[in-house]
């Protein structure tokens, strides 16, 4: 980059209800993985950065817990907060939308884009699971119709189809600026906590409905050689019961969920692991915030 060229940056955020891709389109913008990704809804729970640098343009993406109604615990009221403070203070405003499966959800979170001043952009996620394509001619104008979005982009995330025309249509976008960020960050998380992240991804894809709503993460100890990485974290539940199912049966269930969060955890930091899980009970903590802060929810 000549460093008389004029540059834009921006951040964008990424928004939507449960479940409709937010998290896996971020990470095949940035082609890697940061942000855990899962089949049910209410996976991400904070506000996250991954940041998209090429040439002269550095689109600065926050991805967002989804959007929802059911606000009845601590937990949940604090994901939303999180989602909506991201609504304000952006320059680009994308709203996923899943191709074919419009839901009062979607409405909800359409009208928060409504009040605002800020560029909008729609994306139909998932178009690779509509039986029949020509549904998404009319879905694409009946969306247009409702007078909020600059641009409505179909695609598939996990094809790869129209991401890169949407990173086109987000960098021609993007307001004249200084980059914020150097070319090799991607991310805001430290370490830790993409750590913590990962093996909650594990939960989550692991256990039933239930379970994983309720475990969070936090790493303990964390200390690197050039050798091995050696880390220990505790998997929080809130019932006893829940942490049997963790543990499952002579340990075999925490086994499986530390395998496979060590393969993904020995990628990210290029080096050998050695991974310790304990799993602890904190009675009721997905409605005491107190205990929420303790455990890396502020
Ligand atoms: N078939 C298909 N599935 C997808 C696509 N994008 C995402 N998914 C799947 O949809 C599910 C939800 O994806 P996430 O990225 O976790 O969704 P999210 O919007 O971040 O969800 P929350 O964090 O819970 O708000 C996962 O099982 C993904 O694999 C896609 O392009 N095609
Ligand atoms: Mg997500």
């Amino acid at each position: 980059m000549n460093e008389l060229e004029q540059t834009f940056c921006g951040y964008v955020a990424l928004l939507g209800r449960p479940n409709v891709g937010k998290s896996t389109l971020l990470n095949h913008l940035l082609q890697q993985k940061i942000a855990i990704t899962s089949r049910k809804p209410q996976t991400t729970r904070q506000n996250m950065l991954g940041v998209d640098t090429q040439g002269v343009y550095q689109a600065i993406y926050m991805d967002t817990p989804g959007i929802h109604r059911n606000t009845e615990k601590a937990l949940n009221r604090y994901m939303v907060a999180n989602a909506t403070a991201a609504l304000r203070d952006v320059d680009l405003r994308v709203m996923l939308i899943e191709a074919g499966k419009w839901k009062d959800e979607d409405a909800h979170v359409l009208e928060m884009l409504r009040h605002a001043d800020t560029v909008n952009i729609a994306v139909l996620s998932k178009v690779d699971l509509l039986a029949n394509k020509n549904q998404l001619l009319p879905e694409i104008e009946r969306i247009n119709a409702m007078g909020v979005f600059s641009e409505i982009i179909p695609l598939s995330a996990l094809r790869n189809e129209g991401v890169e025309h949407f990173r086109q249509q987000v960098f021609a976008r993007l307001p004249a600026g200084p980059h914020l960020f150097s070319a090799d960050e991607i991310t805001d998380q430290s370490e830790r906590r993409l750590v913590e992240e990962i093996v909650r991804e594990k939960l989550m894809r692991q256990l039933g409905d239930e379970i994983p709503h309720s475990a969070a993460v936090v790493v303990e100890r964390f200390v690197a050689s050039e050798k091995i990485t050696e880390i220990h974290a505790d998997i929080y539940v809130e019932r006893d019961g829940q942490k049997r199912i963790v543990i499952g049966k002579q340990g075999a269930r925490l086994k499986l969920i530390g395998q496979e969060a060590r393969k993904d955890i020995e990628r990210m930091l290029d080096n050998k692991v050695m991974l310790h899980l304990f799993v602890k009970v904190k009675k009721g903590w997905t409605n005491n915030n107190k205990l929420m802060t303790r455990l890396g929810y502020q």
